[in-house]
C-alpha cells in the first residue's frame, strides 16, 4: 500500500518531490528506491493516523517526502509547500525520470502510451490512485464484463476483478514439470537463488535426493555459495556432466547456468544447444520482478530462444504489488512455476503463484474502502 504524488510547487530547478504514504519505514525505502531511484533523498518522515472509520480498520501510516534532486549540485529545500496532484501522472514522471535501481537503463516502455482509460469512471481513478499497473487497467476495462461491473459498488468491482483475473489465470498453459530443471535468464535475477530454494524444497519437503549441474557454456558462473549450500543439505554438485548419477524421479538434476545477457542473443542460443543435447525438457526463465516490463518482456523474448517452458519471478518481496505482473503472466507462453519472496534460501518461495498474485494486487486500503462503500448503501 503505497501513495505517491508530485510537488508541483517545485521548480524544475529545484528538483521534484514526492509525497509518500506507506505503512512501515522498510515499505518507504522499497518505493522510493523502486519508483524514484537511488537519487531520491529523503526530506521528511511524519505518522498519520486515519480518519473517521478508517482509524479502525487501518493501522498508521507513515508520510513521507523525498526529493529526486534535479542537479546534484543544488540546495535541498524543505520550506515549499506540497500540493496533491493526481498519483498515477506522478509514478509516470517518477518511472520516466529515474528507471529502477537494480534494471539496466531501458527506453520506456512503448505500450502504455496505448493504454486509455475511461477518466469518467470514478472505480478507473481510484485503481489508478492506489498504483494500479496502467497496462492492467487498460485490459481490464476490455473485458466485455467491464461494461457491466464499473458502477458496481467499490467492493464488487475488486471482487470481480480478482474473479475475472483468476480465471484467466486458470486458463494459461501449466506445463508439468520433468526431472531435468534448469535455470536460466540473465545475470543477478536470482537463479542460484531460486536453484537452493528448490533444491531445498526436494530434500525437506519431498524427501528427495537432487542434484546440481553447474553449466559455464564459456561464461564464468562462480558457485561459491552454491558449492557450500549444496554441502550443508548434503547435495552433491556437479561440475561436468562425466560421472553424474541416473536421473530418475527421486533424484532429479538441476541446472545452475550462468548469466545469459539480454544484449547478446548468441548466449541464449548456445544455452539452447546445450539443453537440448543434455536432453533437458524444464527451462525455467527466472526473472526478477522488480524490474521495469520492458525488461521482463525482453527477457520472455530472449528466452524464446532458449525454448523456454516455465517462468520463476523473483524479488516479490521488493514490489508495493502485483498488478505489473498480471499482463506479463497472462499473456506470455510460459507456465507461472513460482514465486520468490527474498533472500533465504531454505524459505521466502512458494509454488501458488496465484495466491501470490491476488494477495498483492489491491492494497488493503482498497478493501477497507470498498468495505465503506458497502456500509453506505
Ligand atoms: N529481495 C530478494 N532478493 C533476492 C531474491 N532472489 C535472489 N535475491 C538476491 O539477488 C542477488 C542475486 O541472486 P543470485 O541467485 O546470485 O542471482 P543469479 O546471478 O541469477 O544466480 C543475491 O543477493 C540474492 O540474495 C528475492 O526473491 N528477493
Ligand atoms: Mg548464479
Amino acid at each position: 500500500m503505497n501513495n505517491l504524488t508530485q510537488d508541483q510547487a517545485a521548480t524544475p530547478a529545484s528538483g521534484k518531490r514526492f509525497r509518500l504514504t506507506v505503512r512501515s519505514a522498510e515499505e518507504a525505502v522499497r518505493v522510493i528506491r523502486d519508483k524514484l531511484g537511488d537519487q531520491a533523498r529523503v526530506l521528511s518522515v511524519r505518522q498519520v493516523g486515519g480518519e473517521g472509520l478508517k482509524r479502525f480498520i487501518s493501522s498508521p501510516k507513515l508520510e513521507v517526502i523525498a526529493e529526486i534532486p534535479a542537479d546534484d549540485s543544488d540546495e535541498i529545500s524543505d520550506s515549499g509547500l506540497l500540493e496533491e496532484a493526481e498519483v498515477s501522472e506522478d509514478l509516470a514522471v517518477a518511472d520516466k525520470e529515474a528507471p529502477s535501481s537494480n534494471a539496466p537503463n531501458l527506453p520506456e516502455d512503448p505500450g502504455l502510451s496505448d493504454v486509455s482509460f475511461d477518466e469518467s469512471n470514478d472505480k478507473v481513478r481510484l485503481l489508478r490512485k492506489a498504483g494500479f499497473d496502467l497496462n492492467l487497467l487498460g485490459e481490464i476495462q476490455s473485458w466485455s464484463s467491464w461494461q457491466e461491473m464499473k458502477d458496481k459498488p467499490l467492493a464488487d468491482v475488486l471482487k470481480e476483478i480478482t474473479v475475472g483475473l483468476s480465471d484467466r489465470f486458470r486458463s494459461t498453459k501449466l506445463t508439468p514439470t520433468t526431472d531435468k530443471i534448469a535455470l536460466i535468464g540473465a545475470p543477478g535475477v536470482g537463479k542460484t537463488t531460486t536453484l537452493c530454494k528448490f533444491l531445498a524444497h526436494e530434500v525437506f519437503m519431498n524427501k528427495k535426493i537432487p542434484f546440481v549441474l553447474k553449466v559455464e557454456n564459456g561464461i564464468p558462473n562462480p558457485d561459491d555459495a552454491l558449492r557450500i549450500f549444496c554441502e550443508v543439505i548434503g547435495v552433491t554438485l556437479f561440475r561436468e556432466p562425466e560421472g553424474m548419477p541416473q536421473v530418475s524421479e527421486e533424484s532429479p538434476l538441476y541446472l545452475d547456468f550462468p548469466g545469459l545477457s539480454l544484449s547478446n542473443l548468441q548466449d541464449w542460443v548456445e544455452a539452447k544447444q546445450t539443453l537440448d543435447a543434455m536432453q533437458v525438457d524444464t527451462r525455467v526463465l527466472v526473472v526478477n520482478g522488480a524490474y521495469e516490463r520492458d525488461i521482463l518482456l525482453r527477457s520472455i523474448r530472449s528466452a524464446k530462444h532458449v525454448g523456454a517452458t516455465h517462468l520463476a519471478i523473483t524479488h516479490f518481496d521488493e514490489l508495493s504489488n502485483s498488478t505489473k505482473l498480471w499482463p506479463v503472466l497472462l499473456q506470455e507462453d510460459l507456465s507461472p512455476l513460482c514465486i520468490c519472496n527474498g533472500q533465504n534460501v531454505t524459505g521466502d518461495f512458494s509454488t501458488n503463484v496465484l495466491n501470490q498474485l491476488i494477495s498483492r494486487t489491491f492494497p488493503e486500503e482498497l478493501y477497507a474502502r470498498g468495505f465503506s462503500s458497502y456500509k453506505n448503501v
